[in-house]
């Protein structure tokens, strides 16, 4: 908690501009950091650099221009820091001091300077030497029954060459297991587009917003989540293509920018309306809205126009019948129903589709996350395909994805549903056999926990019991466990809810330099849009007792398997020999991966349906149906909302920057619920009263947070929202898209209860 006192207003000026540079100048003041930060920010995102720790927006690299946001500022001056966690404040606090601490409080302690093991005799954190602690670690995995008892966690900051080599030592050791970060996240586009399209990733690349002709982006904020991305847009926008924009919260950035790069619009006090079309979508409406906008595509084509791309269709495509009668059978008042908007409005955007001929759709976690977010995800193809928006220059489909390598972890092997195909080949590769059986997702590796047959939890990066449903059962989950492993940069809740025995073990960051015993390394990492580029860190290790994450792996691996089949001892030092390997296992996308990697700008790896290449079974871009309007349970009760956990402008993840959300204009406090007025009025509630929310759930369990202020702010009707993690207790475990194993964290359903009023 924070003890100033709590401020909300409405915040009324364009986001971005001197609010932006005034926000980036405070953050590196308060890390202590202003020169070394301040040069640092130089580097980021730039050939010979490293890559933004924050978002996985691509980089114009090469245009010489400043590569970074507000929000990457955040992330460098976080990791900069001048404060230590040191062996004395582990002797300060006990671990159950430091429970009692925010994740706010946990995060400014600042970096991690060596290895920790718990001791439970003391309940305090004490040092421990590195041979020592990976000694543990193998006796601990050696010691289980079956590979199949740990779970391997990993976070999406991780990079290529780390992420290839853990994936090669859990395998090796026997098992799939690999709840990772992607599962809460863009999983449901990993899973939900390869039986669409034929790959389970986005088809744009940045120069497609150059020809774009209309830009629709759903669920997704991307001011706060992925600054870089207003650059594009503002450009689009100025050049008058129409953005449309859905959302259940009208986003600051979506709505008013002001650019920090454009030196006119800042010296003038200028800024572009953003979006052309906002869209106050009801959360979960997203369905009906894509149906709505279908219906009409269809209507006027039995009136005579012709609206669809029909060659692209006849030669392309499959279901095109089957979604014609899907479509048909939704009427309007069911559509407008469910998404909360008027017809005129559903009629105006697909207008705007239909006069486009080359459309991007972006979309984010207001999509993925819902219990059918994989077939949500779907219909954004269908849309797309009935134009024939792949393959041309402006048009395709562009998830935005999270962390800044989450979708090169998965590439490369960061995934408990591994084909046959890759599995032969990592046989041949490495000489050993792994493991043929499907391994746990982030949500089944819990239940595993829960029901005892999960022993061990190593997590490389993140803070997976804040980042995962269900709070309180993610915590006595892992109290149950053996052993935890934190392989972290900073001091987080991961490793204060902990197994018996239980090791921090401290790395160097993405901004520092790596020296091994062959010289000065780097790392490669694929962005949202495919792009694959070197990072080489320029700062200092924050401590001289940090290891490069791709050692802790190797010698976790060298503790475990002391008959491999794999050179450890060698990929510790050389880098460039753990990317050879990829390129062996990964040939049609990483051949040749020493030179290409040589490229200022890196690499784009193949994506087939920009070449109008699909590989699917049928050979064939499919139309996926899902019948009817809803994307989750419905729950028959009047006093029902929906509530999306969504992120403030000062936070990444589970970290906690501030308390502040300016966008929102939400000062010192995040214990707050943004509200609709008229349903605030229904419920006989005002303004700032304290509130508690209740989950609707049929598994027996009482799910509820209290202590929560209501903000009276545009939501649309029936959607209310809050921050994650704060939130996270409201979440139940089964709540989850079983497609893809993505909690539905954007549409709880909740009811309001009250609590005392402040005035
Ligand atoms: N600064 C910063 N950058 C980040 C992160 C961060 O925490 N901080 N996190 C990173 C990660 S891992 C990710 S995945 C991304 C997340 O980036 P986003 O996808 O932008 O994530 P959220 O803040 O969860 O919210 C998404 C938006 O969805 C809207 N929404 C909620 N429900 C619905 C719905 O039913 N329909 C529609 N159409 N919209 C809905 C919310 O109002 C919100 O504007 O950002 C990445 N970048
Ligand atoms: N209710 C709700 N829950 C959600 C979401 C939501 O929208 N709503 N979003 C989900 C999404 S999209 C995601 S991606 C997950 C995020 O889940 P995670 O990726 O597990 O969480 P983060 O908060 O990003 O992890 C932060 C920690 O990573 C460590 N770290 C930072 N940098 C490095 C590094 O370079 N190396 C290593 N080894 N460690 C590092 C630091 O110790 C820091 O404390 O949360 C999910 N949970
Ligand atoms: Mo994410």
């Amino acid at each position: 908690m924070t003890d100033r006192k709590p401020r909300y207003r409405t915040y009324t000026s364009p986001a971005g501009g001197w609010g932006a540079a005034a926000a980036t100048a405070k953050v590196l003041m308060e890390q202590s950091v202003v020169g070394k930060g301040s040069r640092a920010l130089l580097a980021m995102n730039q050939p010979g650099g490293f890559k933004c720790p924050s978002c996985a927006f691509p980089d114009a690299t090469c245009t010489k221009k400043l590569e970074f946001c507000e929000n990457g500022a955040k992330a460098l001056a976080h990791e900069a820091t001048k404060f230590r966690v040191t062996r004395d404040f582990f002797a300060q606090h006990s671990v159950s001091d430091l429970m009692q601490q925010s994740d706010y409080w946990l995060e400014m302690q600042g970096r991690l300077t060596e290895p920790m093991r718990y001791d439970a005799a003391t309940d305090h954190y004490v040092p421990v030497g590195w041979d020592d602690a990976f000694a543990l670690i193998g006796r601990h995995l050696r010691a289980l029954d079956s590979p199949h008892q740990a779970e391997f966690y990993t976070s999406g900051r991780t990079a290529n060459e780390t992420a290839f080599l853990y994936s090669i030592f859990v395998r090796e050791f026997g098992t799939n297991n690999f709840p990772d970060c992607s599962n809460m996240c863009h999983e449901p586009t990993s899973r939900g587009l390869p039986p669409a399209i034929g790959i389970g990733k986005g088809t744009v690349v940045l120069d497609d917003f150059e020809h774009a002709q209309a830009i629709f982006l759903i669920g997704h904020n991307a001011g706060t989540n992925a600054p870089r991305m207003m650059t594009p847009l503002v450009e689009a926008r100025k050049r008058g293509v129409p953005i449309v924009a859905v959302n259940p919260m009208p986003e600051r950035a979506l709505i008013q920018f002001t650019e920090p790069q454009d030196i006119v619009q800042m010296a003038t006090l200028g800024s572009t309306a953003v979006t052309s079309e906002f869209v106050h979508i009801r959360i979960g409406g997203d369905l009906a809205l894509l149906k709505g906008m279908m219906k009409v595509m269809f209507e006027r084509e039995a009136a005579g126009e012709a609206v669809f791309d029909h060659d692209f269709i006849a030669g392309h495509t499959d279901g095109f019948a089957a979604l014609q009668a899907d479509v048909a059978a939704q009427d309007w008042d069911e559509i407008t129903a469910a998404s909360g908007l008027d017809a005129a409005q559903i009629r105006r955007c697909a207008e705007i589709y239909m006069r486009s001929n080359a459309t991007i759709i972006c979309y984010g976690m207001g999509v993925t996350q819902h219990q059918q977010g994989s077939q949500l995800v779907q219909q954004i193809a269908n849309l797309l395909l009935l134009k024939g928006n792949f393959g041309k220059p402006g048009a395709g489909i562009s998830p935005i994805r999270g962390h800044s390598n989450v979708q090169g972890d998965r590439t490369v092997g960061i995934d408990e549903k591994p084909g046959a195909a890759y599995l032969d080949k990592v046989r041949e590769v490495f000489g050993f056999e792994p493991p043929r059986a499907h391994g746990h997702h982030s949500v089944e590796s819990i239940e595993a926990m829960l029901d005892g047959s999960a022993r061990v939890f190593i997590g490389l990066g993140g803070n997976f019991v804040r980042a995962v449903p269900d709070t309180d059962r993610a915590y006595d989950a892992m109290r149950q466990l053996d052993l935890t492993v934190g392989i972290a940069t900073k001091l987080n809740r991961g490793h204060l809810v902990h197994g018996k025995d239980a090791l921090i073990l401290p790395v160097i960051a993405r901004s520092e330099r790596i020296e091994t015993a062959a010289g000065e390394q780097f790392v490669t990492i694929e962005d949202s849009m495919s792009n694959v580029t070197a990072s080489r860190g320029v700062l200092d290790p924050a401590s001289e007792h940090l290891l490069p994450e791709t050692e802790i792996v190797c010698r976790m691996a060298m503790a475990t398997l002391p008959d491999s089949k794999v050179d450890w001892a060698a990929y510790i030092d050389d880098y460039g020999l753990i990317r050879d390997k990829i390129a062996a296992v990964y040939p049609a996308l990483y051949e040749g991966f020493a030179e290409r990697i040589e490229a200022p700008q890196g690499f784009h790896l193949d994506i087939p349906p920009r070449r109008r290449a699909w590989a699917t079974p049928n050979g064939k871009a499919n139309f996926l149906i899902l019948p009817g309007l809803a994307v989750n349970a419905p729950v028959d009760d009047p006093a029902m909302l929906r509530l999306a956990t969504v992120r403030s402008h000062d936070q990444f993840n589970t970290t906690i920057y501030s308390y502040n959300d300016r966008y929102r204009g939400v000062y010192n406090d995040r214990m707050v619920l943004f509200m609709n007025a008229d349903d605030i009025a229904d419920r006989g509630l005002e303004a700032g009263a304290k509130v508690a929310l209740e989950t609707f759930s049929d598994d027996g369990a009482r799910r509820r947070v209290e202590g929560l202020t209501i903000i009276d702010y545009p939501m649309s009707r029936g959607s209310v929202a809050g921050y994650y993690p704060e939130l996270n207790p409201l979440l139940p475990l089964g709540f989850y898209d079983k497609t893809s194993g993505c909690p539905a964290a954007k549409a709880i359903p909740v009811r309001v209860v009250a609590m005392a009023t402040v005035v």
